[in-house]
């Protein structure tokens, strides 16, 4: 009998294979995510919320309660699910199209609130789902459906560094980390301090994680890998932000 695969228990196996093209980060970032909530056995108490974008392609990829939310409106959603439910583990999960550009007032509003949610974000630098155009984390040079000739920083700014953001404006509790699909065990040991910090009822939580996109990016694995590790790490540093009562240094 041909090996079967293994799967986090808090996914839902019926709905695999999954939806995601190949070589997609979302999947990934979703199996450490997963790998997370069977460590701490929230399963019971977790309410996941998806965003527009690809990230909704996740709304019946786990066996947990679920919700699809609109563009940019996901961080709303669980934060009016926790404030009425503070017993519950809200987690939001986005795109960088949504999260920072038309959802980027509620994260502002939250992470200034310390809203006691979990914010989880998909950075692959542009709109994928709507077929690659340039968003706040196309980096400087980087060809898109509307950036043919790459973005000129000059005319439409440099990209957005998200987690720097949040880390600003949260006050003490929060939890601010930057992770990538090309360091695992830094990934997952930041989804798991971010839903512990939630737990512990400390404050905001969020993670963004440097993801990739092969169908838009038009990149093969041996490119892509290359576009994650040489061009997107330069540009977004990977590690541990903002922790409670922590000294500031890499995560895991
Ligand atoms: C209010 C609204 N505006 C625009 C759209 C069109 N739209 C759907 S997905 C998307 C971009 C998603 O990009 P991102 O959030 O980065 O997610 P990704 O697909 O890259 O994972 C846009 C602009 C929409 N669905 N709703
Ligand atoms: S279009 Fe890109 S982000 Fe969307 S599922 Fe495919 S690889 Fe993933
Ligand atoms: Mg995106």
């Amino acid at each position: 009998m041909a090996p079967q695969p293994k799967m986090p228990r808090s996914w839902r196996a019926e709905t695999k294979p999954h939806k995601f093209c190949p070589g997609c980060g979302h999947g990934i970032i979703l199996k450490f995510l997963g790998e997370a909530i069977d460590e701490l056995e929230i399963h019971d108490k977790v309410v996941f919320g998806c965003d527009i974008g690809c990230s909704l392609l996740s709304w019946d990829f786990f066996n947990l309660d679920s919700v699809q939310t609109h563009h940019g409106r996901t961080i709303p959603v669980m934060t009016g699910i926790k404030r009425a439910r503070p017993e519950l583990i809200c987690i939001a999960y986005m795109g960088d199209g949504g999260g920072y550009s038309i959802g980027a007032q509620h994260m502002v509003a939250a992470a200034a609130r310390n809203e006691k949610i979990t914010a989880i974000l998909a950075n692959n630098t542009q709109y994928a789902m709507t077929g690659g155009q340039m968003a706040p984390t196309t980096l400087p040079g980087q060809k898109t459906e509307t950036s043919p000739y790459g973005r000129d920083p000059e005319v439409t700014g440099y990209p957005l560094q998200g987690p720097e953001m949040v880390s600003a404006i949260t006050p003490d509790g929060a939890y601010v980390a930057r992770s990538s699909i090309g360091n695992l065990r830094q990934l997952k040991a930041a989804l798991k301090k971010a839903l512990e910090n939630q737990i512990n009822g400390n404050g905001f939580s969020f993670v963004e994680a440097l993801s990739s996109c092969p169908t838009n990016w038009r990149t093969n694995a041996k490119d892509t890998w290359s576009f994650i590790e040489n061009e997107m790490s330069k540009q977004f540093k990977v590690g541990e932000i903002k922790a409670p009562g922590a000294v500031q240094g890499e995560v895991g």
